[in-house]
């Protein structure tokens, strides 16, 4: 489970998160504040106050990380859409995540953000799930059921918006080939001198560049249908019931945008079928376990597959071969320019990232032909269902 962070009533770190949590439409009295590290890239901070009736309110203060995000405001109303989207559809249908659809508060000015230079940017607040925890690695089969159904019903609530009602808040997000350019590029400028430390890992990640374009060339022929899609779908971005673990509510919409529902699958299949985490050194234990797949398609298909069209789950699979080499390059591209992008904890760790990433990569495309069997079979279970 992700580790509990410490309360801070008093010190600097609190009286930030306090003066910042000044500026929403929050009531109450503060009482404390929280620094929670589980995202490499925005700074999330949870406040704590003492409504007048005594109970206690819990807000989720976050500031979007404009390196990342070259504008944070699209990324606002993106983000804004679809949440507005989901509480109107869960309402309609009598039935809402647990009671708490992730929702924005206000800044004092009106607007679902505040713009503060001097704490660092764009701030914006959200409600806090109560009774809720999250996973950085999945542990046992339902949790990786869970977190399948979860991004499968987050799909299938937007499922019939107008992706071109959404911008690109990073373009070419997903986009493998242009990620491989990308590290090809690097590679060449070679600005810290790091090539040396990783030409095998960049040799790798040539021997499979002719794969990397399946998933866009499908979209351009029409074979894939583009959607709105979460886009960052780490089993730590599902929150899931504490006493149950039930998925309760999928967070971390930064990235919802124009892409293709592969791309979540791909990226789930990255993270809820492997024990070891991304930092993981040791590379024996890097691999993607059969029975966490086999729950995670399962959950998915439970809840995504009355809306997938034929193409789109016959790659399932395979996205999550493709996504987890295309967040491995993205780690060796960062390494490679210096660690900009990614938080990192200590010297080499873009580099161990890539490495963990290719070998689960590696041991996913040795399990390739028995996921798309089990998938096969899946899918027939569910058609004699209807
Ligand atoms: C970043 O912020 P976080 O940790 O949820 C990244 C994802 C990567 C992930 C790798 C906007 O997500 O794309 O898959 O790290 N988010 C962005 O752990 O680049
Ligand atoms: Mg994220």
């Amino acid at each position: 489970m992700t580790a509990m962070p410490a309360k801070l009533s008093e010190g600097p770190v609190a009286e930030r998160i306090a003066r910042i949590g000044d500026q929403f439409a929050i009531s109450g009295e503060f009482l404390y504040g929280e620094e929670l590290c589980n995202g490499h890239i925005n700074t999330t901070y949870r406040a704590c106050y003492r409504t007048e009736d005594g109970a206690e309110d819990r807000y989720i203060l976050q500031r979007i990380n404009d390196y990342v995000f070259k504008d944070p405001v699209m990324v606002m109303k993106n983000v804004e859409k679809v949440t507005r989207h989901i509480r109107w559809k869960t309402m309609r249908r009598r039935k809402n995540t647990a009671g708490q659809p992730l929702t924005l508060y206000p800044a004092r000015g009106g607007r679902n953000y505040i713009n503060l230079p001097e704490e660092g940017g764009l701030w914006r607040c959200y409600n806090n799930i109560e009774g809720t925890h999250t996973y950085d690695v999945v542990e046992n089969t339902r949790q990786a059921y869970q977190a399948g159904y979860a991004f499968g019903s987050f799909q299938e609530l937007i499922s019939d918006m107008n992706p071109e009602d959404l911008r690109e808040s990073i373009p070419d997000f997903h986009n493998t080939p242009k990620r491989y350019e990308a590290l090809v590029r690097s590679a060449e400028a070679d600005v810290m001198n790091r090539v040396a430390n990783c030409e095998a890992e960049l040799h790798m990640f040539k021997n499979w560049s002719p794969r990397y374009g399946r998933l866009v060339e499908l979209q351009a022929a029409g074979k894939l249908p583009t959607r709105i899609t979460h886009n960052d779908t780490k089993i730590n971005n599902v929150m899931l019931d504490e006493d149950s673990d039930e998925a309760v509510c999928v967070i971390d919409l930064d990235t919802v945008m124009p892409g293709l529902s592969l791309y979540d699958f791909g990226d789930m299949v990255r993270t809820a079928t492997c024990t070891a985490s991304e930092d993981e050194e040791d590379l024996t234990q890097v691999v993607m376990q059969m029975p966490f797949f086999e729950s995670l398609a399962e959950g998915y298909l439970d809840a995504a597959h009355s809306f997938l069209c034929k193409e789109e789950i016959e790659q399932l699979a395979f996205a999550g071969w493709l996504i987890t080499a295309e967040i491995g390059m993205r780690f060796l591209t960062d390494y490679l320019d210096g660690d900009k992008y990614f938080r990192t904890e200590k010297p080499e760790h873009n580099l161990i990232r890539a490495r963990n990433q290719l070998a689960l990569a590696r041991s996913i495309e040795t399990n390739l032909p028995r996921m798309d069997r089990y998938i096969r079979r899946l899918m027939k279970g569910l058609e004699s269902k209807h």
